[in-house]
């Protein structure tokens, strides 16, 4: 039926819907939009949850203003009324399957793009030429670990406990001490991020809203997820917190991610070196002092 045949409320009922919808796309559009849709702009895995969920609010958002206006048009058109009475009208068949068919439709054709768009969420990329050197890695098969299609990645261990997030970068060398941090995660842009997830005590979660899912860190068990900050978002900080009430204190556990360029990454990591080398020498020579029962210095 063309739009013009439609009497002229409905019309407007349509028109009012396509108003809503568009200023709720403009609205989540926006760059304040974290308050409708998923954030974005950190990490692309973060970008296609985003585009994923816009698509489903929007398809909800028709359908709902479209049942929704009908509904609204035909009590107020249909309404008993003096001197005339509301037709009894006692289904249509054609009309039910329709219904139904169509509505099976929608679903399919939302499953279908859902899956589509998973293995961009999911499957981590390489990493850019500009990035951090990163090592070779073998994806765990016992897990949800997925790994770029070069084989290549930074890895980091995530180890979640009451109340805070412990960070290791593994150097791949077990006879050398890796280097760790608490809280602050610092990390090379242009550089596929590989993440192992766990807790060593109660269920955490890690989420950090603008680069991608919300992961579990659970005892016993590795949950893996990625990130690739895109170059240009050097100096940029991240901020997340703990997603799993786990305590007194679930409300201070946060946990930022500084991205910094592939070469102070470098940097930073060294210095990190040096710091923890430096305070395992003064461990060690306190540790002399009060074997030898003398006063520490
Ligand atoms: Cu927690």
């Amino acid at each position: 039926m063309p739009l013009k045949t439609l009497p002229t409320g409905l019309r407007k009922a349509f028109a009012a819907a396509a108003v809503t919808v568009s200023a709720t796309l403009l609205l989540a559009d926006s760059a304040s939009a974290s308050w409708i849709a998923p954030e974005t702009g950190g990490s692309p895995n973060a970008d296609s949850i985003h585009s994923l969920y816009m698509i489903l609010l929007v398809t909800g958002l028709i359908v709902f203003f479209a049942v929704e206006g009908l509904l609204v048009y035909t009590l107020w058109k249909f309404k008993a009324s003096r001197g005339h009475e509301a037709k009894q009208i006692h289904g249509d068949t054609r009309l039910e399957i329709g219904l139904t068919a169509g509505s099976a439709l929608i679903v399919i054709i939302l499953a279908i793009v859902s899956f589509m768009k998973l293995g961009d969420i999911r499957n981590p990329p390489n990493s850019d030429a500009a990035g951090f050197p990163t090592t070779k890695v073998v994806a765990d098969p016992g897990t949800n670990q997925k790994i770029p299609k070069d084989g290549k990645a930074l890895t980091i261990k995530v180890t979640a406990f009451q109340y805070g997030f412990r960070f290791t970068y593994d150097d791949g060398d077990p006879s050398t001490q890796d280097v760790y941090a608490y809280r602050d995660l610092y990390a090379p842009t242009n550089t596929t991020v590989l993440l192992s997830i766990t807790s060593q005590d109660v269920n955490h979660a890690w989420w950090i809203p603008k680069l991608g899912g919300k992961f579990d860190a659970v005892n016993g068990f590795n949950n893996w997820t990625w990130f690739k900050v895109p170059g240009d978002l050097a100096g940029t900080t991240f901020r997340g917190q703990c997603a799993e009430l786990c305590g007194r204190n679930h409300a201070n556990m946060t946990a930022s991610v500084h991205a910094l360029s592939p070469s102070d990454f470098a940097k930073w990591l060294e210095d990190k070196k040096t710091q923890l080398a430096e305070s395992k020498d003064a461990a060690a020579k306190q540790r002399q002092l009060i074997d030898a029962g003398k006063p520490l210095g």
